[in-house]
This record gives C-alpha cells, sequence and structure tokens, in this order.
C-alpha cells in the first residue's frame, strides 16, 4: 500500500522505443509468452527510481485479431508495457525499408551499392508514408495514456516523425527526443528526401539529446543550413521558440558488471577459459554482426599483425563473437560469408593440429558467459567504422577490475571521447595502424596499462545508464520550466 502511494507522488515517464523491452512467444489464441530483455535503456530506467517508467513499443509480432491484441496487451500491462500494433506491410516499409534500409546505413555514413540506392530511392515514398503512418501509430497509444505532468522521452532513429505528432495532440505534452545512433555531417543529411520533414519534426521537442557534442553540432548545422534557422550554444530557435539540444552521453550499469564477477558460476567460468586459453593473450571483439562495426578490418588487422610478428603466432588468440542481426538482409548474409571467408583463410594459414588463431562465434553469450569472457580479455578490440556510443568498450572495462587489459578503440565510436584518454585510439580502415596498436597493446608495461586501465574505470564507474537516463529527464523538466518563465516575461 505505502509503494502504492509512492507511486502516486512520483513523476510518470513514458519511455517510447520502436521495440518494447519484452519479447512475446504466443502460446495459444490467447496465451502470451513474455520474456523481459535486459538491454542499455532497461537497466538505465530500472535504476531510475525517481521516476515511474512504462514503455511503449511494437512488441515484434505480427498480432492481426482482436483477440490476440487483447490478451497480449493485458498481459504486456503487468510488465508496465504496452503495445503499437503494426501489421506485416507497416513493419516491412517502415522498420525494414526506410529505418534500417535507409536512415541507418546513411547516419553512418555507409555508401549503399548502386543498384541498391537506385531501388530504395525508387521506393522511398511509399517507405516515408510508411514511418509516418507507424510514428501516428506511436503517437495515437502515447496520447491515450498521457496525463497531465507525465514526461515523454522518444528513442532512436525510428521515432523522429512522434514528436511532431504528439505536440499535434497536446502542445503542453513534456517531449523529449534521444538519438543512439550518431547524426551525421549536415552535408549528408542533406541527401535525404525526406530532410526538411525530419528536422522539423524533431525540433516539435523540447528537448534533443545525442551522445556526443559533435552529434549534436551536427544536427544543429543541418537546422541552420537546411531549414535557415538560428543555431545557439542552448539549441535551435524557431521564431522565438527554442529547442534545446544538448549531449547526454550514455553509460552501463557498471554495478551489474562488477557485482557479476563475485558469482561462483561466472568465477568457475573464468577459471575454465583461463585453463582453455592458458599460455595465450586473449584478444576479444563482441559485435552485433552489422556493417558498422567493422568486424572485416578488425579481422583483416590481427592478420596482418600474425604476418608481421611470427613469434607471437602461438602466443595470441583473437575471440570474435559476433551476434546475427537482420539475417534476413542480402547485405547482412554478404557481410556473414565475407568474415567467414576471411576467417577460414586466416585459420588455414596461421592455425596448426590443435590451435587456430581466431575462434569466431555465431551468436549471441549469455550475460554471465560474457563478462567472464570480458574478465580474462588481455586486449579488446573495438572498430567501428562509426558507432553511436558503444557499450561494448564500457562493459570489457567494467570487468578489468583485476586485470587490467587495454582497450583498442575506433576514433569513430562515440566512446572515443570518453575513453580516449585511457584506451589507444585506432583508425578502423587503416589496418597497419590497427596491427601495429595491437603489438603495442600486447607489449604494454603493467604500470601504464593500469594508468589507462585506472582512467576509464573511473570513468565507466561514475557516468552510468542511471545517471544518464537521470540527467536527460531532469533537464527534460527543466528546459519546461525555463521556457514557462521565458513565455511569462
Ligand atoms: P548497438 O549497436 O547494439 O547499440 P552497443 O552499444 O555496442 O551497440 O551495444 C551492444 C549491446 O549488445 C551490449 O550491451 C553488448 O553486451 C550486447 N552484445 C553485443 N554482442 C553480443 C554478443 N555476441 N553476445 C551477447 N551480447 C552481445 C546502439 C548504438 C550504439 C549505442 C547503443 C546505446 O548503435 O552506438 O552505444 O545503441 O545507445
Amino acid at each position: 500500500n505505502g509503494e502504492r502511494l509512492e507511486g502516486r507522488c512520483k513523476q510518470r515517464l513514458l519511455v517510447v522505443a520502436n521495440r518494447l523491452p519484452v519479447s512475446a512467444v504466443r502460446r495459444g489464441e490467447d496465451s502470451w509468452q513474455l520474456e523481459i530483455s535486459v538491454g542499455g535503456l532497461v537497466s538505465a530506467l530500472l535504476g531510475v527510481r525517481e521516476f515511474e517508467a512504462r514503455w511503449i513499443g511494437w512488441a515484434g509480432v505480427n498480432v492481426p485479431d482482436e483477440i490476440g491484441q487483447k490478451a497480449l496487451t493485458k498481459a504486456l500491462a503487468e510488465k508496465r508495457c504496452i503495445p503499437v500494433f503494426l501489421d506485416e506491410e507497416t513493419v516491412h516499409q517502415y522498420y525494414n525499408g526506410y529505418c534500417n534500409n535507409m536512415l541507418w546505413p546513411l547516419f553512418h555514413y555507409l555508401g549503399l551499392p548502386q543498384e541498391d540506392r537506385l531501388a530504395t530511392t525508387r521506393s522511398f515514398q511509399s517507405q516515408f508514408d510508411a514511418y509516418k503512418r507507424a510514428n501516428q501509430m506511436f503517437a495515437k497509444v502515447v496520447n491515450n495514456i498521457y496525463e497531465e505532468g507525465d514526461v515523454v522521452w522518444c528513442h532512436d532513429y525510428h521515432l523522429m516523425f512522434l514528436p511532431q505528432c504528439l505536440k499535434e495532440y497536446n502542445n503542453n505534452m513534456k517531449v523529449g527526443w534521444f538519438l543512439h545512433t550518431p547524426f551525421p555531417s549536415s552535408e549528408i543529411h542533406r541527401t535525404l528526401p525526406s530532410r526538411t520533414e525530419l528536422l522539423r519534426s524533431v525540433l516539435a521537442a523540447d528537448l534533443v539529446g545525442f551522445h556526443t557534442y559533435d552529434y549534436a553540432r551536427h544536427f544543429v548545422s543541418a537546422c541552420t543550413r537546411i531549414l535557415g534557422l538560428e543555431g545557439t550554444p542552448e539549441g535551435v530557435e524557431d521564431q522565438g521558440r527554442l529547442t534545446r539540444v544538448a549531449a547526454f552521453p550514455i553509460g552501463i550499469d557498471s554495478d551489474r558488471f562488477v557485482r557479476a564477477l563475485e558469482l561462483p558460476q561466472v568465477q568457475d567460468h573464468i577459471n575454465e577459459l583461463k585453463e582453455r586459453f592458458a599460455g595465450r593473450k586473449v584478444m576479444l571483439g563482441v559485435d552485433r554482426l552489422d556493417m558498422i562495426k567493422g568486424i572485416p578490418q578488425k579481422i583483416l588487422a590481427f592478420e596482418k599483425f600474425l604476418e608481421e610478428n611470427p613469434s607471437w603466432r602461438d602466443k595470441v588468440v583473437l575471440i570474435q563473437i559476433a551476434v546475427p542481426t537482420r539475417t534476413d538482409v542480402p547485405e547482412y548474409q554478404k557481410l556473414t560469408s565475407q568474415v567467414h571467408e576471411i576467417v577460414g583463410r586466416i585459420n588455414g594459414r596461421y592455425g596448426t593440429l590443435t590451435t587456430v588463431p581466431i575462434h569466431h562465434l555465431d551468436r549471441s553469450l549469455d550475460f554471465h558467459a560474457l563478462c567472464a569472457l570480458y574478465a580474462i580479455t588481455d586486449v579488446a578490440l573495438v572498430t567501428s567504422l562509426r558507432d553511436g556510443m558503444n557499450l561494448v568498450s564500457y562493459e570489457f572495462v567494467a570487468c578489468q577490475g583485476s586485470k587490467k587489459g587495454v582497450l583498442i578503440l575506433s576514433e569513430f565510436a562515440g566512446a572515443a571521447q570518453s575513453l580516449g584518454a585511457g584506451a589507444i585510439l585506432v583508425n578502423p580502415w587503416n589496418i597497419t595502424e590497427v596491427a601495429s596498436s595491437i603489438g603495442y597493446a600486447l607489449n604494454m608495461p603493467a604500470d601504464e596499462r593500469e594508468k589507462r586501465h585506472l582512467h576509464n574505470f573511473m570513468h565507466v564507474t561514475t557516468h552510468t545508464s542511471q545517471e544518464w537516463a537521470a540527467t536527460f529527464v531532469s533537464e527534460l523538466n527543466d528546459t519546461i520550466v525555463e521556457a514557462q518563465i521565458r513565455t511569462r516575461q
């Protein structure tokens, strides 16, 4: 009862993201099995005690019938989740098409092959219409549950049209929008046929957040150059109305990782791995199998290192864990084959009857196995070609309390701006540079490793996901109070 009373006093936070943090599997006409997926955003918001969070998003399944929709809505309500039902065609055009085929590559500076680019250009209008339609469906659900005083926090490139839709329902709604990917240079954004509509819609939010100052600056430049608006140190101004734009670098729930290392099952796992790789230094890559993560570049750099350093060939192993994503997309299938081919070639070239230099796994690891792997790693390799932040680098640092391993980090990951002083920064396109950084990391004296690690560990354990979420929401509340004061003056 006390808890309920406390709950009623807390401000409600409506978190809107494309996917709910729950996977739903249908077990019968009106029964569903739900599993919470603890991603970065979920753990970030679990730690924010001063708000009462509700989640709004797509459950990731097509539920065409009313009985199924009602049952799923009821089951999700217990997890404080509210579903948005999208039909298959909308998902295809909005999610696979506009979000993943158009915005994702563009925001990561990845050119599409000419043929795909032409095909995307032709289908652009219908995909953008579906994108707007989907965003309107999200807005409708948010508006249905919105109560005065709630804060609405929209997430990521899937929902750039949402702030405007929400303000059309209710101009007093407090709306924030945060982008998890990079925001590209305004010259890249200019090539997007829907460039104006997207910027205008995002500007309808009260607060717009990015991982880094650079992304925020690119966004403000896009607004000044494409929309002709005025950029100020606080954000973007349009006819006296200010949209606050700022950097809010995300973090991880570092305590969760540090605590996990104490668990007996993780310790057992650590001991097994240590035994398995005894006498060899362990290098690690953990990525979603995505073009942006630079996995082929990483493996080619490792090959170059082995080529140039024969004495290391039987003393080092690279473990690359790559979770397949978007497996139905031909470009991702091509990437998988490309990675397999390179790994096969290198293992054929430098392997022996008993060992191979690269262990490549096409799958996800459970949390405890991942922590154990981070803990026994000597050198982590993050070679993203572009990455909003990159949480793997943070997770590695959090698990290195005793080992004090080295992080080699792409200068194109947002994390380079926060962990740059402790990591070895590299240009992932320059495999000669990455190969020599591998040598430098493997030979690094203990005192330098310790100094670099301490710098990063301090950052990762103080700039947590909880702090990130709390800062964003309190800044959103402040922004609105300031705007009210300005209007009164
Ligand atoms: P992602 O592109 O998914 O996120 P990242 O930040 O590295 O990238 O987060 C990946 C998460 O998935 C990590 O928590 C990691 O542990 C987990 N993961 C990855 N591979 C795994 C594997 N093989 N097994 C188990 N777990 C695995 C997007 C942006 C990023 C941004 C985040 C948060 O692209 O740039 O940092 O959102 O804003």
